[in-house]
């Protein structure tokens, strides 16, 4: 957790701060202290978040959370290793990594903050922006087929892949809770509500 930020990073309204709440919330039921959480996550609007929970963490690269989290989690298994990203870092430039990860299930829980765009760099479209949704990359609306995450990671082997939404507060906390206490690679895409990009 950053100490030292002096101004949000983030805009007001934006679904992250929920999914951040639910995390917070998760590992204080749970009873897990600080110095055993870790959480690693990409770069930008959701990739704040390593900066937000009280734990270690580190804002790693671009779609790279994920090869961060399984050396931790092999080195230290003790601990709780969690990966936060949005879609474009976990199903676009880190796919590969997601799907891999979902093959070894190795006992890490990644949380997916899905706003359907890419926030940071101003809301083009993302692998799950919907048919004809109109981005700065797709102005006249967009032609290609989205997919669907939690089939893909299902259909990749993983067991424990599941698609909330930010809103429902007490529901996400819970999956997180569970999510947290499988002893294999789970997953939550998260319905991320972004104000300024992805209007729904
Ligand atoms: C290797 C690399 N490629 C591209 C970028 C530029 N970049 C930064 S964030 C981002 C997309 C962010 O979208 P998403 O992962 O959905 O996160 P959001 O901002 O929506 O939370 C891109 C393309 C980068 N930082 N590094
Ligand atoms: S651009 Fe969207 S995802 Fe990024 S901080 Fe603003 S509301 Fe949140
Ligand atoms: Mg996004």
């Amino acid at each position: 957790m950053r100490t030292n930020l002096t101004k949000i990073q983030r805009c007001p309204w934006c679904g992250n701060f929920l999914i951040n709440a639910a995390i917070k919330s998760a590992l204080k039921q749970l009873n897990i202290p600080k110095h055993k959480v870790v959480i690693l996550s990409g770069i930008w609007c959701a990739s704040k978040t390593a900066q937000y929970i009280d734990g270690y963490g580190c804002e790693t690269l671009h779609g790279r959370s994920l090869p961060f989290a399984t050396g931790i989690k092999l080195a230290n298994p003790d601990l709780t290793v969690i990966a936060y990203g949005g879609d474009g870092d976990g199903y676009g430039i880190g796919l590969g990594h997601f799907l891999h990860s979902c093959r070894r299930d190795i006992n890490l829980t990644y949380i997916v903050a899905n706003n359907e765009n890419y926030g940071l760099t101003t809301g083009q479209a993302s692998p799950t922006t919907p048919l004809h949704v109109k981005t700065k990359s797709t102005p006249q609306g967009n032609q290609i087929l989205p997919f669907d995450p939690v089939g893909m990671a299902k259909s990749a082997g993983c067991a424990y892949s599941v698609h909330m939404i930010d809103k429902d507060l007490p529901l996400l906390t819970q999956a997180i809770i569970d999510w947290i206490q499988h002893q294999w690679f789970s997953h939550i895409d998260v319905d991320q509500a972004c104000p300024s990009w992805r209007k729904r």
